[in-house]
């Protein structure tokens, strides 16, 4: 069973992006999953194309994207991606979207395809601070996340499609912000990828 695993380049002027970090140092196999990895441009405009063509070449049964998300402190599991798009702050094009649809006329959200409770629950059995979270917010994960879902509402694949907010790494960011080691962030992302090759497509 094939599995496509996302990260995003830095963005907004970081050096690093945690997401990216860790997707690298993902292994080529995890149990009865063939691993294939991607990073994606932090761009509205670039970032859903770059993930179709990667859908397209691999035809994985399982995509999960991953994503930084600075201010928060735990793995976050979405459950939601929502047909809004809002920058507070540019994209690495210099876009600023305010207020306008993902996908013009397409449904105002779509629920996570992979089994998000039971991911939950693993991550958290193996010590790791986690929680299910119902926004990826209104920038470029939201919006590639959305794509993910909509493009497999219409042609059937991915089966399973899902998104992890992680932390910021410790130390790229100011002092006392929310962090994980990168060693945590890897073991996260496998340990979702296990639940979704195992577990049932509810939750
Ligand atoms: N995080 C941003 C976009 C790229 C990334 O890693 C976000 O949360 O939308």
């Amino acid at each position: 069973m094939k599995a496509l695993v996302t990260g995003f380049e830095p963005f907004g002027g970081s050096a690093v992006n945690a997401s990216a970090e860790a997707v690298r140092r993902l292994p080529a196999r995890l149990g009865v999953l063939e691993i294939v990895t991607a990073e994606l441009p932090t761009s509205y405009r670039r970032s859903h194309a770059a993930l179709a063509a990667a859908i397209e070449r691999v035809s994985p049964a399982i995509v999960l994207c991953t994503g930084q998300a600075n201010e928060r402190g735990a793995l976050c599991v979405e459950r939601l991606a929502v047909n809004l798009q809002y920058a507070e702050t540019a994209d690495n094009d210099g876009a600023r979207p305010a207020d306008t649809p993902v996908v013009p006329g397409g449904p105002a959200a779509y629920l996570a395809t992979l089994p998000v409770r039971p991911a939950l629950a693993a991550l958290q059995a193996a010590g790791l601070p986690a929680q299910l979270s119902m926004s990826a917010g209104t920038f470029v994960c939201n919006h590639v996340f959305y794509h993910l879902l909509h493009g497999a509402a219409g042609s059937g694949h991915p089966r399973r499609g899902g998104f992890l907010h992680v932390p910021a790494l410790p130390g790229a960011d100011a002092p006392g912000a929310p962090s994980m080691a990168l060693d945590d962030i890897v073991r996260g992302i496998e340990i979702v990828l296990r639940t979704a090759a195992e577990g049932s497509s509810g939750g």
